[in-house]
C-alpha cells in the first residue's frame, strides 16, 4: 500500500462507555489510505448506529497514522467451511479440530466450556493451554487483538474469492484478517470463536495447521452471547512476547486466501485425521 496510512478503530457500548461497564454492541477496525478516510470513519459509524445488538450510546472512533515500516505482511489463513445442521453439531467439531490440532479431550472440551460461560467481553480470553487459567491482565476487557486488515490493493480480488464461494461478508472478511494474525502471535496453538450478533450463528476453529475452519453454525439463532478465545501455549513463548503480536504488531494482508471449499463434518473429520464408521 502507498502513501498515508491510517489505522482507523471503532468501539460501541450500550449503557454508557465500557470502561464504565457498559454492554459492547460493536467493534471494527481497517487500515486505510488517507482518501478513503472519510468514507471509512462514516461506515463505521453507520456499523455503530445500526447494529443488531441494539442502539449504541457510547462510540470511539480513534485515527492513528501508521508508517510503512512499522507493518508486517502476513498470508491469510486457507479457508475451509463445514456445513453442520445446527450447533451442537458444530460445538463437536470444534473440539475434534482442537483434539487433532494437538489438545486433550479435557483441555478441548474445558476451552470450549469458558467461551460458553463468558459472557460477551470486549476483548478475547487468553488461555493457558497448560493450566487451563485465563491470563488476561484485565479480565472484564479480555485482551484485543488490534492493527490488522487486508491490504486495500487486493480488496477487488478478495470480494472475488469469497463471493464465489459465497461467504462475502464483513463477518468473514475481519474474522480471517484477524485469526490470520492471532494463529501467527508466538506460543498461540489455536482461535475458537463465534460472533455475538444474534442473528449470525457462524464461527471457527483457527490454526496454523489447519487454517480457518468455519462452521455454519456454532450457536442458536437469536443467542447474543459470543466472542473468542486465544488458547495459547505457556512452554512455547512467554506472554508479553504473544501480547505484544497481539495489541501492538501491525499486520496487513496482501494475498488472497486459498478457498478449500465445503464439507459435512464426516468429511472434516476425515480429512483432519479421524475415521468414522458411520
Ligand atoms: C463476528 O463477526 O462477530 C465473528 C464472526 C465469526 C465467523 C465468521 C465466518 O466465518 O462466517
Ligand atoms: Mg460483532
Amino acid at each position: 500500500m502507498k502513501g498515508r496510512l491510517y489505522n482507523v478503530r471503532m468501539r460501541a457500548a450500550r449503557g454508557g462507555r465500557h470502561e464504565a461497564g457498559g454492554e459492547h454492541v460493536s467493534g471494527a477496525e481497517r487500515i486505510v489510505s488517507g482518501e478513503a478516510l472519510k468514507k471509512t470513519v462514516d461506515s463505521l459509524l453507520e456499523r455503530a448506529l445500526k447494529h443488531s445488538k441494539g442502539k449504541a450510546d457510547f462510540i470511539s472512533i480513534t485515527l492513528e497514522e501508521i508508517k510503512e515500516e512499522e507493518i508486517v505482511y502476513i498470508p491469510p489463513l486457507p479457508i475451509t467451511t463445514v456445513e453442520v445442521e445446527n450447533y451442537i453439531e458444530g460445538r463437536k467439531g470444534v473440539i475434534r479440530c482442537l483434539e487433532a490440532i494437538g489438545l486433550t479431550s479435557w483441555q478441548a472440551k474445558s476451552i470450549l466450556s469458558m467461551l460458553e460461560n463468558t459472557s460477551s467481553i470486549r476483548g478475547a480470553i487468553l488461555v493457558d493451554i497448560n493450566s487451563l487459567e485465563r491470563l488476561e491482565p484485565d479480565l472484564s476487557r479480555g485482551v484485543r487483538a488490534t492493527g490488522m486488515d487486508w491490504s486495500q490493493d487486493i480488496l477487488p480480488r478478495l470480494n472475488l474469492v469469497l463471493d464465489e464461494e459465497g461467504i462475502n461478508n464483513s463477518h468473514v472478511r475481519e474474522a480471517v484478517a484477524l485469526a490470520s494474525k492471532v494463529v501467527r502471535a508466538p506460543g498461540m496453538v489455536a482461535e475458537v470463536c463465534w460472533s455475538d450478533d444474534p442473528d449470525y450463528t457462524a464461527g471457527y476453529v483457527a490454526s496454523k495447521k489447519f487454517g480457518y475452519v468455519r462452521f455454519t453454525h456454532l450457536k442458536p439463532a437469536g443467542d447474543a452471547r459470543g466472542g473468542r478465545i486465544f488458547c495459547f501455549d505457556t512452554e512455547q513463548a512467554s506472554l508479553e512476547e504473544c501480547m505484544s503480536w497481539l495489541e501492538k504488531q501491525i499486520t496487513v494482508i496482501n494475498q488472497v486466501p486459498s478457498i478449500n471449499g465445503k464439507f459435512s463434518i464426516k468429511e472434516l473429520l476425515r480429512r483432519i485425521g479421524y475415521e468414522t464408521n458411520n
